[in-house]
């Protein structure tokens, strides 16, 4: 078996200023939270972003207007695919790091929360995509359980600065109908379960590979231009 290159979809979460104190030499540039997801037609259920606290991030310099926040690892990936004002050489405005992130208003394309926020999720990975991941609790067993366990721990908004308006406004939107599973099929699969949290790790990932196969094998959109089309077409 080789090593096969995989291709994702960023997704653009344009941060809203005025900016924070620390991203302030950003203002006047196009500032996005950029988010690789396999699934770019679920994100009409983009309820949030996440990012990780502990973890580096850094603004980078995609042209002379845009910037894209991200680890180190996926500016450097981009800027040998023609995604760096200096090619082969990321440029990074400022550093930052997830709790930096956490709270930043963001404006998603296609979802119908005209804000959404970035905030806390602990079992992200640094060495895949880009370290920023886009939520749609609907269809994404990890999103599900991390929304589910913020709602329900309010201890943990203390510990991150979390605020509730940044989490309870935002509920679970219906966007594909899957034979079997329903229309929240990640709520579904989380509870048949019994998944207790987003830290246990073999259910889930049980969980994540029947609902991925099950979603793209056999989902049927119910949103708007796409209702009634399958999930392989509108891909
Ligand atoms: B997917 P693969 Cl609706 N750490 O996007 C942890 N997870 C990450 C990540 C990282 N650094 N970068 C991306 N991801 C997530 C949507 C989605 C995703 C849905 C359903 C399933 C699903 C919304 N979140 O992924 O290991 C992103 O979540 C199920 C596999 O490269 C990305 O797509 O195969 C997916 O994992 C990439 O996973």
């Amino acid at each position: 078996e080789g090593i096969q290159p995989q291709e994702y979809t960023l997704i653009k979460m344009k941060v809203v200023s005025p900016f924070t104190e620390k991203m302030r030499v950003l203002e006047g540039r196009r500032v996005f939270l950029a988010a690789a997801t396999l699934r770019p037609e679920t994100m009409f259920g983009q309820t949030n972003a996440w990012v990780l606290p502990e973890v580096k991030y850094g603004a980078f310099e995609i042209n002379d207007i845009d910037v894209f926040i991200l680890i180190y690892r996926a500016a450097l990936n981009l800027s040998y695919q023609g995604f760096s004002r200096v090619p082969q050489k990321p440029t990074c405005l400022v550093g930052l790091t997830g709790h930096d992130l956490i709270g930043l208003p963001l404006m998603s394309p296609l979802t119908c929360n005209e804000l959404i926020y970035a905030l806390p999720m602990l079992t992200i990975l640094t060495d895949k995509g880009t370290g920023i991941v886009t939520s749609v609790p609907s269809d994404a067993p990890d999103d599900y359980m991390a929304l589910h366990d913020l709602k329900a721990k309010p201890a943990l908004w203390a510990k991150y600065g979390v605020k509730n308006e940044w989490v309870l406004p935002f509920e679970i939107i219906p966007i594909i109908q899957i034979p079997g599973n329903g229309d929240k099929p990640a709520e579904k699969v989380c509870t048949d379960k019994k998944i207790k949290s987003q830290n246990e790790k073999e259910r889930p990932a049980e969980a994540k590979r029947q609902t991925y196969l099950k979603g793209f094998n056999e989902g049927i959109m119910l949103v708007a231009d796409f209702k009634d089309r399958k999930v392989q077409e509108v891909k």
